[in-house]
């Protein structure tokens, strides 16, 4: 031993009535490097665990315990060899310490600790025990972090050799009630106004529908990662053509829109590219490929946004499509849609062209991958052969989830979409 080391021993402290307490870990081993406040031994009793700290830094020379022992207050839980004027009594700095300091009997203050969180609150995440016995933080932040219930081990140390701090321990209750640290998980929070503040206001209650589609389409926005891509398609003989068969279509009581081209379209495109007729599984890594096309459109009805189904569309030609178009809008704006007739869906289309606009990003039905939004058409100029000609111009609004789909695919699958509308007697066939 050097002139500058003394042994330290540092004791179990005289906490009255201590004695025979467990000592449920032991958190050093012999011939470690420790800082003064190194956590030595963890020990139970009936009410509470606690983490017994060294108020001095050096290395161990020995252990007195071991794990599933006992002590008792004033008993030897290590013995420390300090360096350096490190022991609790040193000699004064200017005067060198001649012979060896005798052994110093230390008692830290031990850091009581709720054995469980109070009734009444709700429980934080489980601690890894082993973990925060170990975690390098001195017995005060260990007690703070147990009154906020902080797992120290998820918690990034910022003091010298990563020491935790105080600071450290509030900066990630902070992240984890904003949701920006490592220990969020939830949303940041948009800030409450009280509008009344800033002049009259009225307060209606969302409706029924509303309460539940928010929540669905809040859950595909935050967990599906979306891209939009745009299109136009040119359906100037489209039109024509729908113009020729809408008033014989009307005599049969059907209403032939160009959501039924649309719709066909749609089909069309599915079969060509069966990963947009498809829905990741629960666990993620599978894409659950449907044999069959049923295809949503989201209606506008006096209670708010539904999605009826018609379901296998593919067996269907123009005018049942158009039929049961009818059918399920009526259904759905008289708020009498059936259960089955809201599932089952594979791909979504909304459509704003009865309305107006020129492009939008809808939101994924999840778990679909994929939705089409359909905008108002409109003449515009397209240059071909060398001049501009006006064509009647539908734009397509795709929006897809980029786990499953690539960019190039989305692009492919607007322009495919967009050829098939711009030759439209392939639609008007009849389906064997
Ligand atoms: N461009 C120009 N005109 C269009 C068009 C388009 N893309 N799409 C439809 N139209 C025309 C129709 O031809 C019809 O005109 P006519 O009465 O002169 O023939 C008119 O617009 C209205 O059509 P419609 O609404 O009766 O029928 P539809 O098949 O186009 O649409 C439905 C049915 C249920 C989709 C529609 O009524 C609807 O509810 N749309 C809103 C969907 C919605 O809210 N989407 C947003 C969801 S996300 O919030």
């Amino acid at each position: 031993m050097s002139a500058a080391e003394s042994l330290v021993e540092v004791r179990v402290p005289d906490m009255g009535n201590f004695k025979d307490v467990a000592v449920i870990d032991v958190l050093v081993k012999p011939g470690e490097r420790i800082e003064a406040e190194t956590p030595l031994v963890t020990l139970e009793t009936e009410k509470a665990t606690m983490d017994v700290p060294s108020i001095v830094g050096g290395v161990i020379e020995k252990l007195h315990v071991a794990k599933g022992g006992t002590v008792s207050a004033g008993d030897v839980l290590a013995t420390v060899r300090t360096t350096g004027g490190a022991a609790a009594a040193p000699a004064p700095a200017a005067a060198p310490a001649p012979v060896p300091a005798p052994t110093a009997a230390v008692a830290p203050a031990p850091v009581p600790v709720p054995a469980a969180a109070p009734p009444g609150r709700a429980d934080p995440p489980p601690i890894n025990e082993p973990g925060f016995s170990r975690a390098y933080a001195g017995p005060s932040v260990r007690k703070f972090a147990r009154e906020l219930g902080v797992d120290l081990t998820r918690v990034k140390g910022s003091g010298a050799k990563g020491r935790i701090t105080h600071e450290d321990v509030k900066a990630f209750v902070k992240g984890a009630l904003t949701g920006s640290g490592a220990g969020g998980g939830a949303l940041p929070a948009v800030p409450t106004v009280d509008f009344a503040a800033f002049g009259p206001v009225e307060t209606q209650p969302l409706s029924r529908i509303q309460r539940i589609s928010g929540p669905r389409l809040h859950a595909s926005w935050v967990n599906v990662p979306h891209v939009t891509q745009f299109d136009e398609a040119d359906i100037t003989e489209l039109e024509a053509l729908r113009t020729t068969l809408k008033d014989g279509a009307a005599e049969r009581g059907i209403k032939l829109t160009p959501l039924a081209f649309i719709v066909r379209a749609c089909v069309k495109a599915l079969q060509a590219f069966p990963t947009f007729n498809a829905s990741l599984d629960a666990s993620g890594a599978n894409l659950v490929l449907k044999k069959y096309v049923n295809i949503g459109f989201a209606a506008d009805t006096p209670n708010g946004l539904m999605v009826p189904v018609l379901h296998e569309a593919g067996d269907k030609d123009i005018y049942e499509v158009a039929r049961q178009l009818g059918e399920l809008s009526a259904a759905a704006r008289a708020g009498k849609l059936s259960a089955q007739q809201m599932q089952g869906g594979c791909f979504t289309i909304s459509s704003l062209g009865g309305i107006g606009g020129t492009a939008f990003t809808p939101i994924i039905n999840a778990p679909e991958v994929a939705i089409l939004g359909v905008s108002r058409s409109a003449h515009k100029p397209v240059y071909r052969d060398g001049a501009f000609v006006p064509r009647l111009m539908l734009p397509l609004s795709l929006s897809y989830d980029h786990r499953v789909i690539d960019g190039a695919a989305a692009a492919r699958f607007t322009s495919f979409l967009a050829e098939t509308l711009a030759h439209p007697h392939a639609l008007i066939e009849a389906v064997p």
